[in-house]
């Protein structure tokens, strides 16, 4: 069986972990979200890529959800005895590696999807990891502060403010011009089924879709959706800042609607959300809460055989 499943960090990461373990010896393509990628210190950092690669591959650091296990902060420390800036966000030594690699195989002249297959021959994460595109793409927020209005990197909202102070708009700068990545319309021509994972609906789901011709491309297909959002709260994460700034409740029936029955096929709710209904598409209800492998692996079953009875 062909898959195919959007993701941004660790929502959609654990949920792939679980995908794996529920679809044994199936293709699994994953489109990354890239629009969380920034550049440090020279360094381009892809976030929600690494997320992925280090998830399904074993290295992550499992407490937090991103950065490598056993990390250390020495580079870091060093950095900020010369006061270089952003000292906000936290590169640890073992995750400079691989930002140094992917830095040096970018002024070479190597697409990022390249760069991320090659980044994942070391890392075997069982599954094709697709950025959603090999152009420049950047999620900026605009904010209000002492400052004026302006808008500044998603990071620097999401990691230095903690998204304390409101996001008046979120958009993807670059994306007009964007193409899909080498890989990515062709996996979803020939994915049997699509899968989205429980990611942010706008600053992960959403800005993979703003890649002209993705959305189009799924609309076509069989595509189940696990909703983000359990009981009018993100699990985990600040998809309720990313909602309220484009006036999207937070809830599971305005994620649906936001997504709409053009793209949805099947959409997962968590028992408590069971009212959530839209035309045109079959919502089931079942735990939701990523707490465990086995828990993870049978939210993952769960899309599947919804996704078979929809065929
Ligand atoms: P990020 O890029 O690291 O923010 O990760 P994603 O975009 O892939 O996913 C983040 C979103 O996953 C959060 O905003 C939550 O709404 C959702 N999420 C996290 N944990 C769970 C869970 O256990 N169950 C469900 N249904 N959603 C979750
Ligand atoms: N998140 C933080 O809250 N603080 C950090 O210092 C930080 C560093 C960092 C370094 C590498 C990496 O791959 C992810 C990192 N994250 C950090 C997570 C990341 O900023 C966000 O959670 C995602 O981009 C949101 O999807
Ligand atoms: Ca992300
Ligand atoms: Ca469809």
């Amino acid at each position: 069986m062909r898959i195919v499943s959007l993701a941004g960090g660790i929502g959609g990461a654990r949920f792939l972990r679980g995908l794996k373990a529920a679809a044994p010896g199936s293709d699994i393509t994953v489109i990354g979200n890239t629009g969380d990628d920034i550049t440090l210190f020279g360094l381009r950092v892809c976030p929600d890529l690494d997320t992925v690669m280090y998830t399904l591959g074993g290295g992550i650091d499992e407490e937090q959800g991103w950065g490598r296990s056993g990390e250390s902060h020495v580079v870091k420390e060093e950095l900020a005895a010369y006061g270089v800036e952003p000292q906000w966000f936290g590169l640890g030594d073992r995750d400079f590696a691989t930002h140094i690699v992917r830095s040096q195989m970018l002024a070479a002249g190597y697409p990022l999807s390249q760069v991320t297959e090659a980044l994942c021959d070391r890392w075997q994460p069982g599954v094709r990891l697709l950025p959603m595109s090999d152009d420049r793409t950047e999620t900026h927020v605009v904010i209000s502060d002492e400052n004026g209005r302006r808008a500044v990197h998603f990071q620097e909202w999401w990691v230095r403010l903690r998204a304390s102070l409101p996001a008046e708009q979120i958009g993807l700068v670059g994306a007009e011009d964007a193409t899909p990545a080498p890989g990515v319309l062709e996996a979803i021509g020939e994915a049997d089924l699509v899968i989205l994972p429980p990611s942010n609906p706008v600053v992960s789901i959403g800005t993979i879709l703003q890649i002209p011709g993705i959305r189009a491309a799924l609309e076509d297909k069989t595509v189940v959706g696990v909703s983000p959002i359990i009981g009018g709260a993100p699990v985990r994460g600040m998809a309720d800042a990313c909602l309220t700034a484009i006036g999207v409740e937070t809830s599971a029936q305005a994620v649906l609607e936001l997504y709409g029955s053009r793209l949805i096929d099947g959409w997962l709710v968590a028992e408590e959300d069971k009212g959530v209904a839209l035309d045109g598409v079959t919502v089931e209800a079942r735990p939701l809460l990523m707490d465990s492998p086995e828990a993870t692996r049978d939210i993952a079953a769960a899309a599947l055989s919804l996704a078979h009875t929809l065929h």
